[in-house]
């Protein structure tokens, strides 16, 4: 289990297009790091939404993290969880699933960096970029601008901690995204939006891996 990707794959709830099968071909398209997002389901639903994901994942060699729900994460044997604002402190989700898992925290500002990481998160998604009709009640937009800023401030604070756009992010963006310094992007729509998601996928790995490599 790799501890960050710098390119990660978010799951949406699409009508016919399960998120077990969002993930397959993601990973198909060279993805290595998978966040089930599953939104007001029952306990029995989620699991079986979230067991199906992790087979793919752990078939595909990606690392699975679950959304919101740490209360699953050794149940199913998933890597870690991600925390969104309104959910659990991550002291609570540290508690919940132990030393070794995973935990990202989502951030919009730099105070927020700040507090998860005197938390002891292990990575942040940073957003949104952009507008995005992915996400309900989304927080005012950083753009470019805003990365640039909130990345100089860790650098300022001496706070190292690898974080992730997100939000509305496309291929044209991610150059531009990648040099304020944010560690990698994540996205859901740009791949699910489109019927060629593995060619989608590896178009987003491709381009994060000849600036990366640079
Ligand atoms: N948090 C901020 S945006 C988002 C989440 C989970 C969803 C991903 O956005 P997009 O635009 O679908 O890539
Ligand atoms: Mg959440």
């Amino acid at each position: 289990m790799e501890k960050f990707s710098a390119t990660q794959f978010i799951t949406h709830t699409i009508p016919g297009l399960p998120h077990h099968i969002q993930a397959r071909r993601a990973i198909e398209g060279g993805i290595n790091w998978v966040q089930v997002r599953v939104k007001n389901q029952p306990d029995e639903q989620f699991q079986n939404v979230a067991n199906a994901v992790i087979k793919e994942c752990r078939d595909g060699g990606a690392t699975i993290i679950i959304n919101d729900r740490a209360d699953f994460v050794n149940k199913l044997n998933a890597d870690g969880v991600h925390l969104g604002k309104g959910d659990m402190s991550v002291s609570e989700a540290r508690r919940i699933v132990g030393p070794d898992k995973i935990i990202g925290g989502t951030a919009n500002t730099f105070e927020d960096i700040e507090s998860l990481v005197s938390e002891g998160v292990d990575y942040i998604g940073l957003g949104p970029f952009r507008f995005t009709a992915t996400k309900q009640k989304l927080s005012p937009v950083l753009g470019i601008d805003g990365y640039s800023k909130v990345v100089s401030l860790c650098r300022d604070r001496g706070i190292d901690i690898p974080i992730v756009a997100i939000g509305g992010i496309t291929n044209d963006d991610i150059p531009d995204i990648l040099s304020t310094g944010v560690n990698g992007v994540a996205f859901s729509s740009l791949i699910t939006s489109r019927s060629d998601i593995e060619v989608a996928a590896s178009e987003i790995v491709s381009i994060v891996k000849s600036i990366k490599t640079k």
